[in-house]
């Protein structure tokens, strides 16, 4: 039996929701430009449009959308001088670059029978130094409670300080989480789970993540990533895990993981669990 939260927090019973970021190293091909990778997207949208399920708040990440520009115009760090007109030109494209694959995901999620629409964070959002300090839950609270699955991503953000900065959709998550009251979030990646240090030259997934694993692991390299890779989500998720919601890293490569997690079925990867309050 699933037991419904009283969520949302506006005063009335209704069914926790799951929230659900799918990586842009699941969504993208990372290493190339702007690439969607339409076969995976595809079959990851209609897993979460199964019907039955429960309600869904969808992120997805910037995959090579947006952290290649991010890097280049270096909008997640200090800029060298204030007003620098090279960051405000770099904003603006990678703000546009995101969208053209925040509507790819609204297209999937549509054509797979759902009934998504469009939140994005910047209008209401800001951040301090490339940190959160301003957030509005309501816009998702409003669509929820309308029969609707918000969808949101990380993006570029105002920056008290800075002008501009990057907002990962991993810190969504985890203001969402404990302002919607989630079930679980569940973030989707291009790996089973967190990886841990080697062990006869393989690295095992971490069934359960501690502060003491994730503080071992070490910062990703790779593909461009501004907002902290595996080691960045695995904070997050024990963040979310620290106020009171179970948080796990699946694959999306593998069929039908996602929708058995939705459905609140146990799905090999790494989990944080919820401490109790
Ligand atoms: O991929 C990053 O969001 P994330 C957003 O969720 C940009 O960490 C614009 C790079």
């Amino acid at each position: 039996m699933r037991l419904w939260g009283r969520a949302y927090g506006l005063g009335m019973a209704s069914p926790a929701p799951v929230i659900v970021k799918l990586g842009g190293s699941v969504i993208t091909r990372k290493r190339e430009a702007a690439r969607i990778r339409p076969k995976v997207l595809r079959r990851l949208a209609e897993e979460l449009c199964e019907p039955g399920g429960p309600p869904l708040v969808v992120l997805h990440g910037a995959g090579s959308f947006g952290h290649p520009g991010a890097v280049r115009w270096r909008l997640a760090s200090a800029p060298p001088s204030e007003g620098d007109p090279h960051r405000a030109r770099g904003a603006a494209i990678v703000s546009a670059e995101v969208r053209r694959l925040h509507v790819a995901v609204l297209r999937e999620l549509v054509d797979a029978g759902g009934r998504p629409v469009s939140v994005p964070v910047a209008g209401s959002a800001r951040n301090h130094e490339g940190r959160l300090s301003q957030f509005d839950p309501d816009p998702f609270r409003r669509w929820l409670s309308a029969g609707f699955t918000p969808v949101s991503f990380g993006d570029v953000v105002l920056d008290d300080r800075w002008g501009t900065s990057i907002l990962s959709a991993d810190s969504i998550a985890l203001e969402l989480a404990s302002a919607l009251r989630a079930e679980r979030v569940l973030f989707v990646s291009d790996v089973p789970g967190v990886l841990g240090p080697a062990i006869r030259g393989r690295r095992p997934v971490i069934p359960e993540l501690t502060s003491e694993l994730v503080r071992s692991l070490q910062p990703k390299v790779g593909a461009p990533d501004v907002t902290g890779g595996i080691r960045g989500k695995a904070e997050a998720m024990l963040a979310i895990a620290e106020k009171g919601t179970l948080a796990g890293l699946i694959s999306g490569l593998s069929d039908g993981a996602l929708s058995r997690a939705v459905r609140g079925e146990a799905v090999y990867g790494s989990w944080a669990k919820a401490a109790a309050h």
